[in-house]
């Protein structure tokens, strides 16, 4: 499998993402050791965003936003499109690539990171700035 995605809710893959306006182009995120760049990301509340992960490391990496678990997700990578009710994680290997889109309905800063074991504490972690 290219990726694994987990559920935040097991088995349920149907519910249709009410997006709003589109946005602009994917986002960009690239994933090291042991950091995302960018590590902050602006996004305009209500709009619907694409961010684009590409793992440009020498080992798996992972993205875990809480505010993701429970708002619905499409994720895509060049051989399956998924429609997901909550983001988990997204984990790629080394030289993968997959897009999440998504809307937040809501401002605020919303904290990131990759939670495999030690990642996060060494740097590997971010921030959604939704305005
Ligand atoms: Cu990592």
């Amino acid at each position: 499998m290219k990726y694994t995605v987990l559920l935040a809710l097991a088995g349920i893959l149907t519910i249709p993402p009410a997006f709003a306006q589109p946005a602009a182009g994917p986002i960009l995120v690239e994933m090291v050791e042991f950091a995302f760049h960018p590590a902050a990301i602006r996004l305009r509340v209500g709009q619907s965003v694409t961010l684009r992960f590409v793992n440009r490391g020498q080992i798996a990496h992972q993205f875990v936003a809480d505010v993701l678990r429970t708002i619905p997700a499409v994720v895509n990578d060049s051989k399956m499109r998924i429609e997901l009710p909550g983001l988990d994680s997204l984990r790629l290997q080394p030289g993968e690539s997959a897009t999440i889109q998504f809307v937040l309905r809501q401002r605020g800063r919303f904290r990131f990171a990759c939670t495999i074991e030690g990642h996060r504490e060494a740097g590997m972690e971010g921030v959604l700035e939704v305005y």
